[in-house]
């Protein structure tokens, strides 16, 4: 037993976690070395304090909710005319950041996808009407797209988590990276964190390892500093790191309005909102709290909130927040740094969580029997200075693939797609056949690699000589 091995253990042992060490007569020499190497990262005092938190006490959020007001946005110009000349000039400076490279796109995609019953990263699964790519495909090829467009390099850094790092990665090699310059595309890990017990204990999915579960989309911030992706940003002279989930094909996230909006505003940053479809919708709220904006998420809102209407009969926290921010890499170096001030509180989830038995066995608990700790990456938001908030349409931007059915489903975002390209088609004075739900009759799709947004499609579409004609199967391609 070395001296640090005996340090180890006296430690777990003053903070009763000492059943963690109960195999360590059956386990070999190496099993031994991999058990303390793992134990050796586990930051105990934060343990103690996320138990004593968050599983001994209830952790309710200690909000006074009358004490909300709605966060102001800059409402989209479709919806408010007054703005167009904003928005406009919102978009000449994005689109300068764009041509200095000062960009870089960030997917967070280390969850499990477990709503969706799909087995493997969800960035992988097939989302396009009629090639079927993949949603890594859909967003490499907006890079590319983009790249072109401005003459200039958009470095992409992709989260993984333990659960898929290296199918992730494979499925970019397979794939030749869909033309992407391999050295622009960053991968990195997500952080870790120790599962307990309704008791608070450490629990063992093996003999020589304790369960260790991703930390959250807001581990991310971490990451990217653990990670050096910030240092790299630095010296690519990366100033704005565009965030998305990697559940949306939709997203506009080279977005030169939206990155012009985050410039001007001096913010650290900046988020996309849209108007909830309904008082209840599954969506975090952006609201001010005692000067500062925050989004409360849908289920930390009393009903009766999320339900509140203003005077004029309009849901009085209707800005929904799509998890699609802007933050600037300053920012991120220092609330995903090392000074714990700055750091993000966590969330606890209620889970079934496979443990060895008493007979040494990995059982899956019929009952849910512990914690998983996470952080959400909104609660930075109340340490930036300057948030920008701006509206956006949820037809341009946001059709999210989470459920097997129904809401948010494969089936539900098809239909998104092609509404999607047939309003750009529109916008060209092209009409596309519609059924009873305004969704087109037929099947085709417009690939990022002929353009991304309306602007895009317009631009690329009058430089054609020849149009084509849009019929079911037509993929127009770049
Ligand atoms: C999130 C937001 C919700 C709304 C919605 C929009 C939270 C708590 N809620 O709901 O307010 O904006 O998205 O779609 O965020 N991820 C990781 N690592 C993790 C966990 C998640 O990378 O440890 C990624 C995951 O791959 C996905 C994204 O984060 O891209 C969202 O995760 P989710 O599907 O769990 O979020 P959801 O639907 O609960």
């Amino acid at each position: 037993m070395t001296q640090e091995h005996e340090s180890l253990i006296s430690a777990f042992k003053a903070r009763g976690q000492e059943h963690v060490f109960q195999y360590l007569n059956e386990i070999s020499e190496e099993e031994k070395n991999l058990l303390f190497e793992q134990l050796s990262g586990i930051d105990l005092d934060e343990v103690d304090y996320l138990v004593e938190r968050y599983v001994k006490q209830e952790g309710e959020s200690d909000l006074d909710f009358n004490k909300m007001e709605p966060s102001e946005y800059v409402p989209h110009f479709d919806k408010d005319e007054s703005v167009k000349a904003q928005w406009k000039e919102a978009k000449k400076i994005g689109e300068q950041a764009l041509r200095e490279g000062k960009v870089a796109a960030f997917t967070v995609a280390g969850g499990q996808g477990t709503r969706l019953g799909y087995n493997g990263p969800k960035g992988t699964y097939p989302v396009t009407p009629v090639r079927q790519a993949s949603l890594f495909e859909v967003f490499a090829k907006k890079i590319r797209y983009s790249a072109k467009h401005y003459g200039a390099p958009i470095h992409w850094f992709v989260m993984t988590s333990v659960v898929n790092h290296e199918q992730t990665v494979s499925f970019f090699e397979e794939n030749s990276f869909f033309g992407l310059e391999p050295e622009h595309v960053h991968f990195f890990s997500q952080g870790l964190m120790p599962a307990v017990d309704f008791e608070g204990k450490l629990i063992l999915e093996s003999k020589n390892k304790v369960v260790m579960t991703p930390d959250g989309h807001g581990g991310s911030l971490r990451a990217l500093n653990r990670s050096g992706s910030i240092a790299k940003m630095r010296e690519l002279g990366v100033e704005a790191i565009s965030y998305f989930q990697v559940d949306n094909p939709l997203v506009k996230f080279i977005d030169p309005y939206f990155i012009g909006f985050h410039l001007l505003g001096k913010s650290e940053m900046s988020s996309k909102m849209l108007a909830k479809a309904y008082a209840l919708e599954k969506v975090g709220h952006f609201c001010d709290y005692e000067g500062k904006q925050m989004v409360v998420e849908y289920s930390d809102l009393p009903n009766e909130y999320q339900e509140q209407r203003d005077d004029k009969g309009e849901l009085r926290f209707i800005a929904g927040s799509i998890a699609i921010h802007i933050f600037s890499v300053d920012f991120v170096a220092s609330v995903g740094g090392d000074d714990t001030t700055l750091s993000l509180p966590f969330h606890k989830a209620v889970k079934k969580i496979p443990q060895l038995n008493e007979a040494g066995e990995l059982e899956k608990p019929a009952e849910p029997n512990g914690v998983k700790f996470e952080m959400f990456v909104f609660d930075a938001l109340p340490f930036a200075e300057n948030p920008v908030l701006i509206e956006t349409l949820r037809e341009d931007d946001f059709s999210p693939v989470k459920n097997a059915e129904g809401v948010d489903s494969p089936e539900s975002c098809k239909d998104h797609q092609l509404q999607m390209f047939a309003k750009w088609l529109n916008a060209a004075g092209v009409k596309v056949e519609k059924d009873g739900e305004g969704v087109p009759s037929f099947d085709f799709e417009i690939d990022p690699t002929f353009a991304t947004d309306v602007d895009s499609f317009l631009e690329e579409w009058n430089q054609l000589t020849e149009k084509p004609v849009i019929v079911s199967g037509t993929v127009l391609e770049g």
